[in-house]
């Protein structure tokens, strides 16, 4: 890690050309220097939270001269880069808790970079990824899961991960973490006092309540990780993939659903031969589609690499919008590929495609694949035209609705991942905590357990952690924040 008491600049703002660009500074002397190589006021004096006018003066110009903060602006153009807003934040009430500025300057790459060289030559050192956060994070103005919520929320790309993170920034995470853990910690300071009291024999912490402290635990350990099938989705979109023989409308069905010409559609079966994805952010909720090559034996080489490929695809994906042609399917057909690839965690939807070639409806037909796979296996069966766009809305609603049903009770969601692990070995340990009461097992083993599954739970905000599971989160920042 490194130094923490070096003052840090960094820009604040994308890379590239735009009205305003920011850079922002922080550290003990994060004033003091950009107070000299200011000129407008003495920024050494300004009250926290104010915004001053002035500019920035050139390199060559804080070298050779020793800079009066106060000097009138009518200076030689050549010692001035650019005209800006300063804002002063004295510590400890900025996002670092350190003192800081935010220099808003015209956005130019080339400014910017000219900013940094007279900032760096006055003493301040470019910042690395995160390292504004890490500084909050260590400072103690927010918790580990906090931090990871500014870049979940910087990368928010749609509706209900911005709000996620949102609230997991607010520490709704971190709060319900804190109350499980407080309640643990009493229990085991009350194991730990009856070890001290050993020779005695007394029992301070009153077992059977440890039993419901255990359970309650339990019950809401699961809860967030039950969450987390919802979080993830929300956070990385719900791979949807679209499986069917060559000719069904596969393609078809993409470009309805995105509303463009994304892949190509002919009338040879085995147009598509490799996978192609797209994002499409439906009701707020991003779906990934992946459309295939179609399913069937080959003895091309190519297309079997694409049929794999699909195949691989209906493994990973959480739905399968399964297409196919009354003219070219038999209901024996579609049932068997339904059960030959069923899992419990699989929504399969059925889509009976281009329907406005069909004259009326052949019950039978719908009636024999309905009987034989809904509801166990199968739980919506919807008639479609790719090519006219018929009802295709409808396949948008099914999708919808199963990310609404994926939603658990009200209440803290996790999408970490790191977050998930901490949660699962939390649990495994109060499981034996559970295992190791009931058997009566010795109090000093109880209290291990108990331990453990504190330091699991401490891990998630940042209180039991180190320099490489740091490293690891905020090297994924970018610079500036
Ligand atoms: N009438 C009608 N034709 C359709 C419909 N959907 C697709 N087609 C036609 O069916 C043919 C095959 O469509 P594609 O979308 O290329 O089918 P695919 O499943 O991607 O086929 P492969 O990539 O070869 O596996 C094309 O000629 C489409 O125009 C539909 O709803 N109605
Ligand atoms: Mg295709």
């Amino acid at each position: 890690m490194k130094n923490m008491f070096d003052t840090i600049c960094a820009p604040a703002t994308a890379n590239g050309t735009s009205a305003i660009g920011i850079i922002r500074v922080s550290g003990k002397d994060a004033i003091s220097i950009v107070n000299s190589c200011f000129q407008g006021k003495n920024l050494n004096q300004v009250p926290s939270h104010t915004v001053h006018y002035g500019f920035i003066l050139d390199e060559s110009q804080v070298f050779t001269e020793e800079i009066s903060s106060n000097k009138p602006l009518n200076s030689h153009n050549n010692t001035l880069i650019d005209e800006v807003m300063v804002t002063v934040f004295h510590a400890p009430k900025s996002f670092t808790t350190e003192n800081s500025v935010e220099i808003s300057h015209h956005g130019s790459p080339y400014i910017a970079e000219k900013i940094l060289e007279v900032l760096m030559h006055k003493g301040a050192r470019m910042a690395s990824p995160g390292e504004f956060t890490m500084r909050a994070f260590i400072n103690g103005r927010i918790d580990l899961a906090q931090a990871e919520s500014i870049a979940d929320l910087i990368a928010a790309e749609n509706e209900a991960s911005r709000q996620l993170a949102l609230n997991h920034l607010k520490g709704d995470i971190s709060d319900e973490i804190t109350t499980l853990r407080d309640d643990l910690l009493n229990f085991t300071s009350l194991l730990e006092l009856e070890l001290d009291f050993a020779e005695e024999d007394v029992e301070f912490a009153d077992r059977s309540a440890l039993i419901s402290l255990v359970s309650n635990l339990e019950s809401k350990l699961t809860s967030l990780l039950d969450s987390f099938t919802y979080g993830n989705a929300v956070k990385n979109g719900i791979e949807v993939a679209i499986i069917g023989k060559p000719n069904a409308g596969k393609s078809t069905l993409l470009n309805a659903l995105l509303k463009e010409e994304r892949a190509i559609v002919s009338d040879i079966a085995g147009t598509t031969r490799d996978t192609i994805e797209e994002v499409l952010h439906i009701n707020g909720s991003a779906f990934r589609f992946v459309d295939t090559a179609g399913i069937r034996e080959t003895r091309d080489v190519i297309e079997e690499i694409g049929v794999k490929r699909a195949k691989d695809k209906i493994a990973s994906a959480k739905i399968i919008l399964y297409i196919f042609d009354e003219q070219d399917s038999s209901p024996d057909e579609i049932i068997s590929f339904v059960k030959e690839y069923w899992r419990k965690d699989l929504k399969i939807i059925l889509l009976q495609n281009k329907i406005d070639t069909i004259q009326g409806v052949d019950n039978l037909y719908i009636e024999a694949i309905k009987s034989a796979l809904m509801p166990a296996y199968v739980q919506s069966y919807l008639g479609i035209s790719a090519k006219e766009k018929t009802n295709i809305d409808m396949i948008k609603h099914e999708l919808t609705e199963y990310v609404e049903n994926l939603k658990t009770s009200e209440g803290t969601v996790i999408t970490n991942q790191r977050h998930y692990e901490a949660l699962k070995k939390s649990r495994d340990s109060i499981l034996k905590v559970k295992v190791a009461i009931t058997n009566k097992i010795q109090t000093e083993l109880l209290a291990y357990e108990l331990r453990h599954a504190l330091e699991h739970l401490g891990e998630i905000s940042g209180e039991f952690t180190n320099d490489e599971i740091l490293g690891n989160i905020f090297g994924r920042f970018c610079i500036g924040k």
